[in-house]
């Protein structure tokens, strides 16, 4: 998390810097601020809040100056105020960092460092940094860079400037940074929506990179000082993909996105004439007896859809584990473990380092990743991209069904692999999974939309909601809770259908609505049986059906009906009725939904 941008060139600083931080927003918005130099001084302005307040004063006020650093940040040490927003500066003001990560060791260093006369202006980690840097700097930036780095313990992406020099440094450890390299200028930032509109030459800087940008060009080497070479991608995501293209807000951009997007996860990996999967990587699918997957948030839930899939399809015993517990509970892991991490940002902190532990056991490791470059890759044996393009809304749309739709490739590939499947069963899957941009195209058109809404504002001054489902869809009821809670603030519970008689029964009365993911199933009598549960409790009954299941809709107060799919599919339609139903729920309360209180995206802190 944490928005970063740099600018070095001839352009006016400030207007690179806002407008690539208001592209990274949404990874942090608690504060913004900018550093802008000119000639023999560095300017700072900062401001608490979202980037307009910062952005509003800038254009009153412009700093002029064509070197320039920028920050949005999430907090995680000190109060979102104004004097705890990046940049942080030395006393004297001829030093500026901006930092995205958590120095663990900040205590001690700021101890050491007030012992040693340096006063600090925050409560923030990250502050250390600049007086550090200060301490070490004999005429050499780069040199002090790389000295006050030794002393630091943590993650962090960090950029740094110096009134005397006219060149930026910057450095990563954990947390993500990528240059953009232009003519006669040079940028950076923690993602590359940010430069899409300046440059589609992108370096991914490595864990341990640090760089010194001139106007004309830059030298990377690692934080010892040896020289490192890094290719040069060419980034052909469309700038207008990155931006809201007319929606009202990302999120429902990215929503109406997804036939697009499941278009590109499945393109040239089905064969429906073979009944075969080609998923272009090297994994031996014999080679291991178990699979754990390890995720968090959304993708945990895209994971636990996987685990149904790969166990009914693939016959292989499967765990899914949320990140951070699994690199905390010494997990048994060997070389007959397949690891598989699922992460849009492919930078997600827990998720990275439950990685590296399951590498440490000796796992191999696959990775189902949205984004290109992000660390994670570079540490997998295998990355099953999902392709769905950059996700800007904070809460997850179009990477959860691109993930689930990765899940239901690598099952039918390894249940090919393995022989549980036969070509007859794979041919058929293949169809059904072939068929999913179609349906989600479907379960968008616009009178359904417009049904989800009204009932969406029926039920929006709910206190609370409760989510079920079944088989491969208990983790659809899970997703659709989590959406709720995250943009709307409802508290939503969720659990497997058959669990609630076990415990959450006792909530209902005729205040709470119940969604009940009842679509075509093998289970469908035992989810209709549930609905009579809530029923009899006087519970309001918001039914999802299938297409032209009338019989069924006489038991719900509501039916939100979605189009028919193969049960082992269906998660990925589902889920769509249910993001749309916590959208118009959130929208109508007047929340913003692409900035969700309290949270941020790509989770860079543990
Ligand atoms: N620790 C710093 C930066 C926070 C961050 O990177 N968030 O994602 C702070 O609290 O300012």
């Amino acid at each position: 998390m944490c928005g970063i941008v740099g600018y070095i060139g001839s352009r006016q600083a400030q207007d690179v810097l806002i407008s690539g931080l208001a592209r990274l927003e949404y990874r942090g918005y608690d504060s913004a601020g900018v550093a802008v130099a000119d000639g023999g001084q560095v300017v700072v302005k900062k401001k608490a809040g979202k980037l307009a307040n910062l952005s509003g004063e800038l254009e009153q006020q412009p700093l002029p100056g064509t070197l320039g650093i920028g920050h949005t940040r999430w907090a995680t040490h000190g109060l979102p105020n104004d004097t705890n927003a990046h940049p942080h500066t030395t006393e004297d003001g001829r030093l500026v960092i901006i930092h995205n990560g958590i120095i663990e060791n900040y205590l001690s260093l700021k101890a050491g460092l007030i012992e040693r006369g340096h006063t600090f202006q925050s409560e923030t980690d990250s502050e250390v940094l600049a007086h550090l840097i200060e301490e070490a700097y004999a005429g050499d930036l780069e040199a002090a860079v790389r000295a006050a780095l030794a002393q630091v313990r943590g993650a962090y992406g960090i950029v740094v400037t110096h009134v005397d020099h006219r060149e930026i440094v910057a450095a990563r450890t954990v947390s993500p940074l990528v240059m953009g390299v232009g003519e006669g200028e040079m940028f950076l930032a923690s993602d590359v929506p940010a430069l899409l509109p300046y440059t589609r030459d992108m370096v991914f800087l490595h864990d341990g990179d640090m760089v010194v940008l001139h106007d004309d060009g830059y030298r990377i080497t690692d934080l010892q000082g040896n020289p490192q070479e890094r290719p040069i991608d060419r980034i052909d995501w469309d700038a207008e993909a990155a931006e809201k293209g007319g929606y009202d807000s990302y999120m429902l951009k990215e929503i109406y996105e997804q036939p697009a997007a499941l278009t590109n996860t499945l393109m040239g990996r089905l064969h429906d004439d073979t009944g075969e999967v080609n998923l272009d990587i090297s994994l031996d699918p014999t080679a291991f007896k178990r699979i754990s997957v390890i995720a968090c948030g959304t993708a945990y839930y895209a994971g636990l859809v996987g685990e149904y899939l790969i166990e009914q399809l693939a016959r292989i015993p499967v765990e899914v584990d949320v990140a951070s517990e699994y690199r905390y509970r010494n997990p048994l892991v060997s070389e007959h473990t397949l690891a598989i991490v699922v992460s849009q940002s492919g930078e997600t902190i827990d998720t990275l380092e439950a990685l590296r532990e399951a590498k440490k056991g000796g796992a191999k490791t696959l990775g189902i990743i949205n984004a290109k470059g992000s660390s994670m890759t570079r540490e997998l044996d295998d990355t099953l991209y999902i392709h769905a393009g950059p996700e800007i809304g904070v809460a997850s749309t179009k990477a959860y069904t691109s993930m689930v739709g990765a899940f239901v490739l690598l099952a039918l590939w390894l249940g090919r692999a393995r022989g549980t499947l036969t070509d007859a069963q794979a041919q058929e899957l293949l169809r059904a999974t072939r068929e999913l941009p179609r349906l989600v195209e479907e379960a968008l058109n616009p009178a359904r939309v417009a049904e989800i809404k009204r009932v969406a504002e029926k039920y929006a001054q709910a206190r609370d909601y409760l989510f079920l489902g079944r088989g491969v869809n208990a983790p659809t009821a899970f997703e659709g809770a989590l959406k709720l809670k995250e943009i709307s603030y409802i508290h939503a519970e969720a659990y497997a259908a058959g669990e609630m008689k076990h415990g959450p029964i006792a909530l209902i009365d005729a205040n709470l609505p119940v969604v009940v993911v009842a679509t075509e199933s093998h289970l469908l009598e035992k989810t209709i049986s549930n609905v009579q549960e809530v029923r009899a409790r006087s519970g309001k009954v918001i039914a999802l059906l299938s297409d032209g299941d009338t019989e069924n809709a006489a038991h719900a107060d509501d039916v939100l009906y979605v189009p028919r799919a193969h049960e082992m599919v269906s998660p990925v339609v589902n889920a769509v009725a249910l993001q749309l139903l916590a959208y118009f729920t959130a929208t109508y309360l007047g929340k913003d939904v692409d900035k969700p209180r309290n949270l941020a995206k790509s989770v860079t802190v543990e």
